[in-house]
């Protein structure tokens, strides 16, 4: 492509902030919760810019969306670009949002330069990629991807007990969920833009990663079973602390995943709910959720079966009762070959440095990869720092970004 598509960054930046606002946080943080308030504020915002761009918009049942720029031969299948918005509590602005805001402005960028795409580009943003609301990612992919069925999905509930009937019927979401599933052949290619969330590229000076394969994530549900009782009166021979039992399987998952052999094994536990949670009750129930990755998925379930073997270690030694749930346990995924060619052909054609590298994080390129070939562009992201309010990502490098995905989009698509 001889005509550098005109990436608007300044437009674009304040749409990333402008989005970032829409909160359910003080800014600067960002916390939009899928199906919440904020959430729906969120969708409105992005649909009202597609539909601006001239993209024909529409949702899925569970409000996966889809906005359109028709090609010149509608029979043959879309390229797909895109990511999410909902983001997690205390995060920042560009997790997922570059993906979308900056797969519309690869677009936008197209159209300047009057491209006529032979194939649709289709801009997805996807439901629920964060696990905050159900406890698992990818909810809106994994059901494009047939990874998660519909009796699944509606078995899900959140903290409050709501389940995924009541709350997208709620956001005004209707449907067969059946209808969530894409058939083998809806897209043609997926490219997903996303930052880094590690900190390599920032490290060596590069501007932007091409992503081989994307990690294999699982999460482990752990419930820890004691006898509560009184802090002053319960005297420490006998007890059976559910929170201290806790604490050994916290730190055997830590040596679990140190000790794996490889770098890429990462274990983490999130979140640690104490009952009764009251400072002189001794703790009765601990609910534990593990995260659980890497880059292998034979060393990914070593560590699940170390968890597993020191809770029932831990339960006969403390005599607490230990009962675990798999969550979910996703094979990692290979990239396509023939869109990192497309990718480093633009790279190439754009003057970007570019380096192949993993995906540590999940995304919903891990399932889209089940209806269609995936690849991922990444930029980088300030110290590797995401998750975090402080998550920053320098215009200069968003820009490299969104040039290099109109361009590939462009080959992609003609
Ligand atoms: O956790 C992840 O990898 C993604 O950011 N949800
Ligand atoms: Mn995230
Ligand atoms: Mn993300």
């Amino acid at each position: 492509m001889d005509t550098q598509p005109p990436i608007k960054i300044d437009g674009l930046i304040n749409e990333l902030k402008a989005l970032a606002q829409i909160s359910e946080a003080e800014p600067p943080v960002v916390t939009r919760v899928v199906f919440s308030e904020a959430d729906l504020r969120a969708r409105a915002y992005v649909k009202s810019l597609c539909a601006h761009a001239g993209l024909a918009v529409h949702e899925d049942a569970i409000g996966n969306t889809f906005a359109r720029w028709p090609g010149t031969d509608p029979g043959l299948a879309p390229v797909g670009t895109g990511s999410h918005i909902d983001a997690i509590p205390n995060a920042g602005l560009y997790d997922g949002c570059v993906g979308v805001l900056g797969g519309l402005e690869a677009i936008r960028a197209l159209q300047r330069i009057g491209f006529e795409p032979r194939r649709s580009i289709e801009l997805v943003i996807f439901t629920a990629e964060e696990p905050t609301r159900f406890g698992l990612g990818c909810l809106g992919s994994r059901m494009m991807g047939s990874v998660l069925t519909p009796q699944q999905a509606l078995a899900l509930r959140d903290k409050e007990g709501r389940g995924l009937d009541e709350l997208r019927a709620q956001a005004g979401f209707a449907g067969a969920l059946e209808s969530v599933a894409l058939p083998a052949g809806r897209f043609h290619q997926f490219i997903e833009l996303h930052i880094e969330q590690g900190p390599l590229l920032e490290q060596e000076g590069i501007d932007l990663g091409l992503v081989t394969s994307i990690a294999a994530p699982a999460s482990l549900r752990v419930v820890i079973e004691g006898e509560g009782g009184h802090a002053g009166g319960k005297l420490m021979p006998g007890r059976k602390d559910a929170l201290t039992a806790a604490a050994e399987l916290i730190l055997a998952l830590e040596a679990a995943a140190k000790s794996s052999g490889a770098i890429d094994t990462v274990a983490t536990v999130g979140v640690c709910e104490v009952f009764p949670g009251a400072v002189n009750s001794i703790p009765s129930r601990v609910r534990l959720e593990t995260d659980i990755r890497d880059t292998d998925g034979v060393r990914r379930d070593s560590v699940l079966d170390a968890l597993r073997s020191a809770c029932h270690d831990v339960a006969g030694r403390r005599g607490v009762a230990i009962t675990t749930e798999l969550v979910n346990a996703d094979p990692p995924t290979t990239c396509d070959t023939a869109i990192l060619s497309a990718m480093e052909e633009a790279a190439m054609e754009a003057g970007r440095t570019y380096r192949k590298m993993v995906s540590r994080a999940y995304h919903d390129s891990l399932f889209m990869a089940r209806v269609a070939p995936v690849a991922m562009l990444f930029i980088p992201c300030r110290g590797g720092v995401s998750h975090r309010p402080d998550e920053y990502a320098a215009p200069e490098w968003i820009e490299s970004g969104v040039q290099v995905l109109a361009r590939t989009l462009a080959r992609l698509a003609s």
